[in-house]
């Protein structure tokens, strides 16, 4: 998968500044949809989020997508509590069924706590029900 190697990149790049990024990942399932989400946390500060997601219907539009969080600080997939979010591009399905977005937020942090990413159907309206989602973990990096 290109992502994989386009995010590897990434955090060489953001490596060379001497801090190590901080990276969270998400699994995304749901619908007979799967895919992942990679969130680096740049030593400058400011975010930058991949999402990956395969198994859409062929051609069938944009689908928002949405980093959820809430004050308590226990966001999750399950309970679909994130009352607040951060916007990520929109992913739009290709002629196989599968998207993939890049989302560069400079000023934004990554909010405290647990914290999901969750794509929307586009059906009946443009940001409708949860699609597929995945929780944000910490993920320790070496290179
Ligand atoms: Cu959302």
């Amino acid at each position: 998968m290109g992502v994989l190697s386009l995010v590897a990149w990434v955090v060489l790049a953001l490596g060379q500044g001497g801090k190590k990024p901080e990276v969270y990942l998400a699994e995304l399932a749901g619908q007979g949809l799967k895919g992942r989400a990679v969130v680096l946390v740049g030593s400058q500060g400011g975010l930058e989020v991949f999402v990956y997601l395969e198994g859409l219907r062929p051609g069938s539009g944009a689908y928002a997508n949405h980093i959820h969080f809430n004050r308590g600080g226990n966001a999750t997939c399950k309970e679909q509590n994130g009352d607040q979010i951060l916007g990520l591009t929109s992913l739009v399905a290709d002629a196989n069924g599968r998207a993939v977005a890049y989302t560069r937020l400079p000023a934004a942090s990554l909010p405290g706590g647990s914290t999901y990413v969750n794509v929307h159907a586009n059906t009946p309206t443009p940001v409708g029900g949860t699609l597929a989602c995945g929780d944000l973990q910490a993920t320790e990096v070496r290179y």
